[in-house]
């Protein structure tokens, strides 16, 4: 059975019930699936990562994906849960799902901001940040996409603390980003692919944002970004735009896509979900089914390219 017979994948769950979830997808499902802590948030949760892939006996290339570096991002966790029920249940009937799981692993961290993502279902929807404290300033958070070391706060990001886009002390002091950075690092010689999921806008970036400089494989990130967007768009016609972030949404420094591409990760992408700003963050929950089945097509297009390359 892929999940609990309690578990909604078309509702926003809270924090408390995608840890359990993840625990029982880990217990119940143990040929295909484990799952690992890669360390605590600054409130001490633990940051579970799940491991989707057939047992192999040699060492498989992998997929990295995370979803909720932004607290208030909400489509963003939901996609990730409903990716890892789609990948069990569809394993072995789904001929690319099972070839993919039989070739690859794919790392999900269907939650990386866990103490703001928490804080936004207890009180106050529109966090983005992290939730630490630091001194000579009252104000709290600092944003986990703007805290890793790529340009880090040379634009797009604020060095007061009491700003959305605050960078942080310096990169990687919030330990979320840094427990995420360090599991890339670590494995560094089996990912292949960096996938992170935010919304909203309905854009697929790739680096960089942090310079206007073009990647030094931009047309390659551009053609599987256009195909990726093709396979979305088949679904319900819902249109995105690909591109490099800096010129598709804003110049940003210290963001984790650009991050994992400059570490050596030649596929790196930024999924910026639906919509495009009807209900911005509060989208409906009537939008998740239709949004995560539409998403799974993109995501499955850029893993089969990773796959054969
Ligand atoms: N958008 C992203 C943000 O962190 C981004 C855009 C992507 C910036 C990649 C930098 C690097 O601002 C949202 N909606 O969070
Ligand atoms: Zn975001």
């Amino acid at each position: 059975r892929p999940s609990p017979r309690t578990h909604s994948y078309t509702k926003y769950n809270s924090f408390d019930k995608v840890q359990s979830w993840i625990n029982s997808m880990a217990s119940s499902n143990s040929d295909l699936i484990s799952k690992q802590t890669i360390g605590n948030s600054y409130e001490g949760r633990p940051m579970t990562l799940l491991k989707l892939g057939k047992k192999s006996s040699s060492v498989k290339p992998a997929i990295f994906m995370d979803c909720g570096i932004h607290a208030r991002e909400w489509i963003s966790p939901a996609f990730c849960q409903w990716f890892v029920k789609e990948a069990l249940s569809t394993y072995g009937s789904d001929s690319q799902m099972t070839s993919l799981l039989n070739e690859m692993d794919v790392y999900v961290l269907p939650v990386l901001n866990v103490d703001g993502y928490d804080y936004t279902h207890k009180s106050n929807r529109m966090w983005r940040k992290t939730r630490s404290r630091r001194s000579g300033s009252s104000c709290i958070g600092a944003d986990p996409n703007r805290n890793f070391n790529a340009g880090w706060c040379t634009v797009g990001a604020s060095s007061n603390p009491c700003s959305d886009t605050y960078c942080g002390s310096r990169a990687e002091s919030e330990i979320e980003a840094k427990n995420v950075a360090d599991f890339i690092r670590r494995n560094k010689s089996i990912i292949k692919a960096y996938i992170t999921v935010h919304s909203y806008s309905q854009l697929l970036l790739f680096p960089y944002s942090y310079t206007f400089e073009l990647a030094a494989t931009h047309n390659e990130l551009m053609k599987v970004a256009e195909g990726a967007s093709a396979a979305l768009r088949s679904l319900y016609g819902t249109r995105y735009t690909s591109g490099p972030g800096a010129t598709t949404i804003y110049p940003a420094a210290g963001g984790s896509d650009d991050w994992a591409y400059d570490l050596g990760v030649k596929y790196s992408y930024t999924f910026e979900l639906r919509d495009t700003g009807r209900y911005g963050f509060l989208l409906p929950e009537s939008q998740i089914k239709p949004t995560c089945e539409e998403t799974m097509l993109a995501v499955k297009y850029i893993a089969a390219y990773v796959q054969k390359n």
